[in-house]
């Protein structure tokens, strides 16, 4: 080519643009928090599949269960002492011509989940893909990279992918962690280091750049990185990482660090199996297994209910969570028939229902009030219409399902599987919307009502919801102003969950009376001592005074010879609410001298 000076100048003024970076251009190439997150928490339901050499092991060992109550069947390595040569032999049991990583994923799309994320490498130290970071992995041992084909499958079927990383522990390295190693080797920040140096940060780095896009990368630390030998450096160095190859992927809180946003992490993880109970306004996750193990275990019985999945899924929902359901293959690959059968109920019901999950968040009303279920929300940017939905666990059996807590006056009422849409009759008055409910619940497992709306719905959200068959149910754990300085004692099974009053305390709460007129207390307590302690209900200027009294004891269980506190309920009296509208209940409790009550409930009758 000739020399052209025009065209050359012309083009390193173009090339000038081009490479000189410009701030304000990288600012914009950084992923806000709220971005990554947003397809996360419009899936809500994914699937968590547990599978590994442990998977051939099938919670056995040589004839012997694990040597521990826990037993996760991808802790029988560790539970019983398994030598590394031993442990690899379980390789052999792996059906490669069987196993077929496409149908987990094409189970997960029936199921209606919208992202799987599987065990790269859990704690034994072993990789599904075909890493060069060792050779301490199934491509080494006469297998294929399950990763490189479950990217593929995701990829096809329009599924997420995630990646469990064990990064804490590592049973396998020498300086990994195996919960031992402080107290018989002394393992020394260095050689925790030389693992994290040489394993783990090459290993996420073959993970983020040879499967494509990696939505989560799932870590798996429990504790916080103080507690542990982890630096918060080593896991800033990962964060970095991540960050840097794959902007979009989500990072949970069990890499250690807690933060939450734009200069932490993406999302927390719960327990293991612990199901939200208030309402988050950042991304959280549960993550929950299907029986009790997560991998593949033989004499594992323990399924969860369908009823009782499909309630966990919607309670975190409804809670602004996400729920991730576990299931462990074989061998094989096979899912047991336990799995595939509550994963295809869950598909159908979401098949019907799912616009009452995916993009749905919950509403920030008091968790836990509406005995009948619970509810979710979303905005309908395609028909312009705010919708509540209301997931009935327990179909009203008096023919009518209340709902207190909006304002506003729906404009219709339907239940979603409807096809036509047969709108319900309804009673808005107040906080309080009431809804004829036809006398069969629609769907045996849970049925959804939509409430729709022309304007984003306001919350009245310190009434306390009618119950079911009418009444309201004052407790502690509902009182309004939130109550200071008191003292819980969690249901135990013997006794309910009450507050101990041992000094003057007041509780307030807020009804909502439809129907004028007047109406009863009654009240349940204890009090193994009570000889001077008072009480009083009121509302506005009417007052219902009383005294508590000496309760005894009573055997908890028939065939034990155990005594626990008994509670009592007693009737208060009536108070007269003259008119429709939102009413102030107060209940003063004045404990004599050294005296001590045990409120449970005071019971405001329909
Ligand atoms: C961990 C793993 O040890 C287990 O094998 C499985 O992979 C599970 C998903 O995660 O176990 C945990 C993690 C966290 C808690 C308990 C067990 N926790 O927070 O209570």
């Amino acid at each position: 080519m000739k020399p052209n000076f025009l065209r050359d100048f012309f083009l390193s003024v173009m090339l000038f643009f081009i490479v000189v970076p410009d701030p304000a251009f990288c600012q914009t190439q950084k992923i806000k928090h709220a971005e990554r997150v947003a397809w996360f928490t419009d899936a809500r339901f994914g699937m968590f599949i547990h599978w590994g050499l442990y998977s051939g092991a099938e919670g056995l060992w040589k004839g012997e269960k694990h040597r521990h109550f826990n037993n996760y069947a991808e802790w029988i390595q560790y539970r019983n002492r398994i030598p590394r040569e031993e442990y690899l032999k379980l390789q052999n049991r792996f059906q490669w011509e069987e196993i077929d990583p496409e149908a987990w994923v094409i189970l997960a799309k029936k199921a209606g989940m919208k992202y799987i994320t599987i065990t790269a490498k859990h704690h034994d130290g072993f990789a599904l893909w075909d890493t060069r970071v060792g050779d301490y992995g199934f491509t080494h041992h006469g297998g294929r990279d399950v990763i490189a084909e479950l990217a593929g499958a995701c990829k096809k079927h329009g599924l997420r992918l995630g990646l469990y990383y064990s990064h804490w522990v590592d049973w396998d390295h020498p300086y990994g962690w195996d919960h031992n190693q402080e107290l018989l080797k002394n393992l020394t920040d260095d050689q925790f280091n030389t693992y994290w140096q040489e394993k783990v940060i090459p290993q996420l780095r073959e993970l983020l750049t040879h499967y494509g896009d990696i939505s989560i990368l799932w870590f798996d630390m429990w504790l916080h990185h103080s507690e542990t030998i982890v630096k918060r450096d080593q896991l800033e160095q990962v964060l970095h990482l991540v960050r840097e190859l794959q902007p979009a992927c989500l990072v949970n809180t069990r890499l250690g660090l807690h933060e939450v946003g734009d200069d932490g992490v993406d999302f927390e993880t719960l327990g293991d199996n612990e199901l939200g109970s208030v309402y988050k306004k950042f991304p959280w996750q549960t993550p929950g297994t299907i029986a009790h193990s997560w991998g593949y275990h033989a004499y594992d019985h323990r399924w969860k209910s369908q009823a009782q999945l499909l309630h966990e899924l919607i309670n975190n929902v409804s809670l602004n969570g996400n729920y991730m359901l576990n299931i462990g293959p074989r061998a094989d690959g096979a899912v047991p028939h336990e799995s595939i059968l509550r994963l295809q109920n869950l598909g159908n019901w979401l098949a019907i229902n799912g616009d009452a999950i995916y993009g749905c968040t919950g509403l920030e009303l008091a968790p836990d009030g509406h005995y009948w279920g619970r509810f979710t929300y979303k905005f309908d940017k395609s028909q312009g219409l705010y919708k509540i939905f209301l997931h009935v666990f327990n179909w009203p059996l008096d023919g009518t399902l209340s709902f207190t807590g909006v304002k506003d006056a729906p404009l219709r009422i339907y239940p979603l599987s409807d096809k036509h849409r047969g709108a319900l009759s309804f009673v808005h008055k107040g906080p309080l919307t009431e809804i004829e409910v036809p006398r069969l619940a629609p769907d045996p497992l849970v049925s959804v009502l939509v409430l729709e709306y022309k304007q984003e719905p306001q919350l009245i959200d310190a009434v306390v919801p009618k119950a079911s068959f009418g009444g309201f149910s004052l407790k502690p754990g509902n009182a309004r102003p939130k109550i200071m300085g008191d003292q819980w004692q969690k249901y135990d099974g013997t006794a309910p969950a009450h507050l101990l009053i041992s000094k003057d305390q007041t509780l307030k709460w807020q009804v909502y009376i439809d129907k004028p007129g007047k109406r009863k207390f009654d009240l349940s307590y204890s009090s193994p001592k009570a000889d001077r302690s008072r009480f009083a209900v009121k509302s506005g200027d009417q007052l219902l005074q009383g005294n508590f009294v000496r309760t005894g004891k009573v055997v908890v269980e028939p065939n034990q010879n155990f005594y626990a506190d008994q509670f009592v309920e007693t009737e208060v009296g009536e108070i007269n609410f003259a008119e429709e509208g939102i009413y102030e209940i107060i209940l003063d409790v004045k404990p004599g001298k050294g005296e001590l009550i045990k409120f449970n409930w005071l019971w405001l009758q329909e």
